[in-house]
């Protein structure tokens, strides 16, 4: 099963949430904008901009992105969806 865990702040700080499904809007989970460091512990996943898998999207493997900043200077408390990739 693929799963990650999104936190608030940068080097996995602040609260937490792990996510094992595709989720099309994050503000049900009270998640909305907030994500700014990232792991990825199974699975290829898209991390999106915005609602229903639309904006700007990060595709990632698994790892640790203690500053989604360094990747993309646009991911600082904007993703909205998530999304389990499948090649
Ligand atoms: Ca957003």
């Amino acid at each position: 099963m693929a799963s990650l865990v999104l936190f608030e702040h940068e080097n996995f700080g602040g609260n937490s949430i792990t996510i094992e499904n595709d989720t099309s809007n994050l503000s049900d989970l009270g998640w909305n904008d907030k994500t700014s460091s990232v792991k990825i512990m199974s699975g290829e996943w898209q991390l999106w901009s915005n609602a229903d898998f639309n904006g700007v999207a990060l595709q990632l493997t698994p790892g640790d992105y203690p500053k989604l900043t360094e990747i993309d200077g646009r991911f600082n408390d904007v993703i909205s969806s998530v999304k389990a990739f499948v090649g």
